[in-house]
């Protein structure tokens, strides 16, 4: 009978970190507890006895309780070089069958060149599952011991004068993740590498990558910590995907597209701005306006009593709106959604994130 099928995945990583630290985090429990589990998960237990036939032991806690624990048994220690172990998970939340992983660590660059062999997966679904897994594992460990933390595997490609780009800097901010901004414009061939349909912003993390901007906050909320990005309760939660998908579908059509865009790239005759386009955005504003203004009635915030994406997707237009001619007296108009926006002004999520003049 032929031996069945195994399948493995490899992956590299170049960190900024000498060989020896990036060995060590493979070999101890206290390097262990701080990255050897996917984002949006954590370690809450760990042991590593880093000897050839040793054992080590780690259990991921996710966001929801479930509990996954995996551990094996060290094959090779050849600190700073190699390290080999098996992998076999623990109950019945993944399958059960033992794998074995093969890092070697390579002085390159100034820091150290990862590469990882993982093999003896029993179906490609299964291989397929664990690189996702390693993915973001890999992610969390180059952020615990690269000096730039996070912004060592997160880029967020855009233009800092976009509403949008803005929006996701404002939840990067209020996360408190660090992250590298790459300048680019819409439509440029490296942004279409990540967004097929060249709008501004594509975000992305180690080789995961995404766009739209609600799909790129609703990912940074779920892998780290710090204050909610969403409210707390079912109503508001909704409440607040409610003005997400509203600016999607109108508000940013309505008063960025044709109207501050009309004055910040006129293109209408000899350069102008185009008149008619401009007087069916201003036509349309007051009733958006006024459901915004109503919104903020009760609440300093669009939902919930606490900032929300909602307020990141809000804010960055209002701003420009103030700015274009008329736009100042159409907010005036709506003074709870004014108050609201002077509690999002004050925060240093919008502070920092100010783009340059056009
Ligand atoms: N639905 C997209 C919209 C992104 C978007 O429209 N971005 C603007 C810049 S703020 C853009 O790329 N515009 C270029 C274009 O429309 O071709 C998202 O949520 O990310």
């Amino acid at each position: 009978m032929n031996a069945p099928e195994l399948f493995e995945l490899g992956m590299t990583r170049h960190i900024r970190a000498a060989r020896e630290r990036v060995c060590d985090a493979f070999l101890s429990a206290d390097e262990l507890r701080q990255w050897m589990c996917p984002r949006g998960m954590r370690v809450a237990e760990a042991s590593a006895d880093a000897r050839q036939g040793g054992r080590w032991r780690i259990a991921m806690v996710a966001r929801d309780g479930s509990r996954f624990v995996v551990g094996g048994e060290y094959r090779e220690v050849a600190r700073p070089e190699r390290v080999a172990f098996t992998w076999s998970w623990e109950g019945d939340a993944m399958p059960p069958m033992q794998t074995l992983i093969e890092v070697s660590f390579t002085a390159k660059d100034g820091g150290t060149l990862l590469q990882m062999r993982h093999g003896g997966f029993p179906a490609a679904a299964v291989r397929d599952g664990h690189r996702q897994g390693w993915n973001t594992t890999l992610n969390k460990l180059t952020e615990h011991l690269d000096p730039r933390g996070a912004a060592a595997t997160i880029t967020l490609l855009g233009d800092a004068r976009s509403t949008y780009t803005r929006t996701v800097r404002m939840g990067l901010a209020e996360k408190g993740v660090a992250y590298a901004l790459q300048s680019c414009g819409p439509h440029t061939p490296e942004l279409l590498e990540v967004n097929p349909f060249g709008r501004i912003p594509a975000f992305r993390d180690g080789e995961f990558s995404l766009f739209e901007t609600s799909a790129i906050l609703r990912y940074v909320e779920e892998c780290f910590d710090g204050p909610s990005l969403l409210p707390g309760n079912i109503a508001d939660r909704a409440r607040c995907e409610q003005w997400v998908s509203a600016t999607n579908a109108y508000l940013y059509d309505t008063m960025v597209r044709r109207f501050v865009l009309q004055y910040v790239f006129p293109r209408g005759e000899g350069g102008q701005p185009d008149g008619g386009v401009i007087a069916t955005a201003v036509k349309e504003m007051p009733a958006q306006l006024a459901a915004l203004d109503r919104a903020c009635e009760r609440s300093d915030f669009l939902a919930g009593t606490s900032v929300s994406m909602a307020d990141l997707f809000v804010a960055p237009i209002l701003a420009y709106v103030e700015r274009m001619p008329g736009g100042a007296a159409q907010l005036a108009a709506a003074p709870a959604l004014m108050r609201s926006q002077g509690k999002v002004r004050e925060r240093a999520s919008f502070t920092s994130t100010q783009p340059p003049a056009a």
